[in-house]
């Protein structure tokens, strides 16, 4: 039993936590069919590229401020009723520019669902601007110098996601320069689809304060005494893990062996209806897949307030 826990959420992609019935309106309002990926209520795919493709195709029946107000209020509202204080939600102003959005319409969407879920529940939100991989370096840098400029105290981190396996981390490089030059806190997607060496170039090219998954580092015991002795924070997302076949079961993911060997944990649910998940499940899966105890829930808890892009105000007035 988690529901007494307050809770945190530090790794969701708001379009991957859009509820399918919510696209299913969305689908019909704009005379989209959706059928080859949305089925019974469900998304349909079946590996990581055919994930990528159903969540763009997902995103595209949400297409303007109001439509992004809605889906992040409804989100964020989800959160506060299972008792989350706060969430950072990873966003993609590019995508607002593909759809002809536009990436200040869409951000503006975002924040105005922020405020509302704000004024009902009192749960704090940030944003997390987001680059995506396999549209390549030039879209990233342009998603960093957007929120380098942006100039909106909700957007307070960079992230890269997307396609692991396309080009090296070395290729973002600059992307990354030019949003820790501005200040945002920095994360990455790595070491999920991808091998220990994908978060050893991510440490050695980023150096950020937090890691997107990460939890392919458990096969290179150096770079878990790494991360160790950084502190790197990873966000890990267990059931997406399961989900998308990074480890067979629950018995074989590495979250334990990483909190037990000093490694900075926090837990989230990435896309969660896309991994059949939520935040709720990933907190009692903490408790019953992991074994971890209230006092060590909370630990991830704290660590997720510790390590999130958030004024030292209201951090101190979440902790
Ligand atoms: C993602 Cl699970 C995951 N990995 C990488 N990029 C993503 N975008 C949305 N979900
Ligand atoms: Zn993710």
């Amino acid at each position: 039993m988690t529901s007494h826990l307050k809770k945190v959420e530090l790794h969701c992609h708001l379009e991957g936590a859009a509820p399918p019935a919510l696209t299913e309106a969305q689908a019909q309002k704009y005379n989209t069919d959706i059928s080859a990926y949305l089925r019974d209520g469900t998304y349909v795919w079946h590996d990581f590229a055919s994930f990528l493709e159903c969540y763009d195709k997902v995103s595209e029946v949400y297409k303007t401020d109001e439509d992004y107000a809605l889906l992040t209020e409804t989100y964020l509202q989800e959160l506060a009723g299972i008792g989350t204080i706060y969430s950072e939600l990873i966003v993609s102003p590019d995508h607002g520019d593909r759809i002809g959005l536009g990436a200040d319409a869409y951000i503006a969407g975002i924040c105005e669902g922020i405020r509302q879920a704000k004024a009902k529940s009192g749960i704090e939100a940030r944003l997390i601007v987001t680059g995506e991989r396999h549209f390549g370096p030039e879209r990233v840098i342009a998603a960093a110098k957007y929120a380098a400029k942006a100039d909106n105290p909700l957007i307070t981190g960079f992230n890269l996601a997307g396609e692991e396996r396309m080009g090296r981390v070395a290729d973002y490089a600059q992307a990354f320069d030019i949003a820790r030059d501005a200040g945002l806190g920095l994360t990455i997607h790595a070491g999920e689809v991808c091998g220990a060496f994908s978060v050893s170039d991510a440490l050695d090219v980023v150096r950020p304060s937090r890691i997107g998954h990460g939890v392919r580092a458990i096969e290179d015991a150096d770079l878990v005494r790494r991360l160790a002795d950084l502190g790197t924070v990873l966000e890990v997302c267990p059931g997406s893990n399961i989900a998308l076949n990074v480890f067979p079961d629950f018995a074989s993911h590495p979250l334990r062996k990483f909190k037990e060997t000093g490694v900075r944990v926090t837990i989230s649910s990435d896309d969660p209806p896309f991994f059949h998940t939520s935040l709720k499940r990933e907190y009692e899966l903490a408790a019953d897949a992991f074994g971890f105890s209230d006092k060590e829930i909370n630990e991830l808890t704290r660590t997720g307030i510790e390590a999130a892009f958030v004024d030292e105000k209201t951090r101190m007035a979440l902790l």
